[in-house]
């Protein structure tokens, strides 16, 4: 089998490429170790970038997520039991766009199969082999049979835990990347969002995280060890603990059934440089950032629109300039997005080797960037997402 880009991963990043590509006329083929269902249902990113909806909407993927999504003009900081509001459209005139990251993959699925595209869902044992020749490959197993694939170009779009990093040879990436002494223990419920924009709580006992998926689901985050077991926590006791984090008066906690619960490890990773021969990481396979900023899933968008324009470039008009500078355009926006999310974390969170002194520091940093346009303006152009 033959063709121009094999891409390893059906999640946002491969997906999203497959379809970018296929608009400039390129054709490519999606290998997934999941099942379509596995990949259609895992729940995580829940908050779109104005420049990710803008990414989706220009690609023709945007109708249900104008229909269904819902637009946020602003998110909320509760510390010392008041909320300080960051005004997104006074101070961007941009927003964000709730709308579950789960969702962007069915209709980015739906319109690639519509299309005639080629996703291979329960690919066994991928391999990626000759990535540093102008005929790399990838080899599988489908249903039990031996498969080989030829390409001008592969994008590693395998996540965190995927194959593609992995087989480059040692010495070719640096790695940068710092642990967190917590994690976040998340819940999915079916409860009314207690409030309508994001409340993040920096509270004494740690940070919470009041988000939301629909008008009637609630999506819930508290902070926890980074090996926290969820058996030590009933949904009584997940309750609890969210109404003393998020106590404010006249604030009401809507509780409801847990759907479903997790615990997510922290951290922040970055891989340098983004390519090696015919191999580009993209997404998750490259970075990961702590969910605070809520940047994963629109960091990956990124990468791929990048990649996208520079397989056009060489495909049309012979361009490698381009190909050759995918890994520095990209990494000029991803340590942009580390650094927000480093920040947000560290300013939201409880650090347990805070003595008096860094903790009246991290309050006096919250009541500086809520109280001033400037800082509440660098928060906000942030968080809506920096320009392509
Ligand atoms: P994905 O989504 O991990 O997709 C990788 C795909 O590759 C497949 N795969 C393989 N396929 C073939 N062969 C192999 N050997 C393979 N190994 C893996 C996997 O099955 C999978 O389908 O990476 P991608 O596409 O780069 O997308 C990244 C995003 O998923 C991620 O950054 C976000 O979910 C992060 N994230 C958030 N991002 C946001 O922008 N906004 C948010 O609000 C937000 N909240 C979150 C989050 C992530 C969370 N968790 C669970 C990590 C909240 C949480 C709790
Ligand atoms: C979510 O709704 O899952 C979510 C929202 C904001 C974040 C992280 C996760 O910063």
């Amino acid at each position: 089998m033959r063709t121009q880009v094999g891409i390893v991963g059906a999640g946002p990043a491969g997906l999203l490429l497959s379809h970018l590509l296929h608009l400039h006329g390129i054709d490519s083929l999606v290998l997934e170790a999941r099942s379509r269902d596995y990949v259609e249902n895992r729940i995580r990113a829940g908050v779109l970038e104005n420049t990710t909806e803008d990414l989706l909407s220009q690609a023709g993927v945007g109708e249900r997520m104008r229909h269904d999504g819902i637009a946020h003009h602003g998110i909320n900081l509760r510390f010392n039991g008041s909320d300080h509001r960051i005004d997104f459209r006074a101070l961007t005139d941009r927003h964000v766009m709730v709308y579950s990251q789960h969702l962007v993959v069915q209709d980015l699925i739906a319109k690639r199969l519509g299309a005639g595209g080629q996703i291979s869902f329960e690919a066994e044992d991928v391999a990626v082999h000759d990535v540093a020749t102008a005929r790399p490959r990838i080899t599988w197993r489908q249903c039990g049979r031996e498969q080989s694939l030829e390409c001008d170009f592969i994008a590693g779009c395998d996540g965190f835990h995927g194959i593609c990093r992995p087989s480059l040879p040692d010495g070719a990436l640096t790695v940068f990347e710092r642990d967190y002494p917590f994690g976040w223990l998340g819940i999915l419920a079916e409860a009314a969002p207690s409030s309508d924009e994001l409340v993040y709580v920096n509270h004494d006992r740690g940070f919470a995280l009041l988000s939301l998926r629909s008008p009637t689901v609630s999506r819930l985050y508290l902070q926890c060890a980074p090996d926290e077991d969820l058996q030590a926590w009933s949904d009584d006791r997940i309750w609890a603990e969210l109404r003393a984090r998020t106590s404010r008066d006249g604030f009401t906690l809507n509780e409801g059934r847990v759907l479903q619960k997790g615990v997510t490890q922290m951290r922040s990773f970055v891989v340098e440089p983004m390519q090696f021969g015919r191999l580009f990481l993209l997404g998750d396979a490259a970075h990961i950032v702590p969910p605070t900023g809520a940047k994963g899933l629109n960091l990956a968008a990124a990468d791929v629109a990048f990649l996208a324009r520079a397989l056009h470039a060489f495909f049309a008009d012979h361009r490698t300039d381009m190909l050759d500078g995918y890994s520095a355009t990209c990494l000029s926006r991803v340590w942009k997005v580390q650094r927000f999310s480093a920040w947000m974390t560290s300013m939201l969170h409880r650090f347990e080797q805070h003595g008096g002194f860094d903790r009246r520091v991290q309050l006096a940093e919250l009541d500086y960037v809520t109280g001033s346009v400037a800082a509440s303006t660098a928060l906000a152009e942030n968080y809506v997402g920096l320009p392509l």
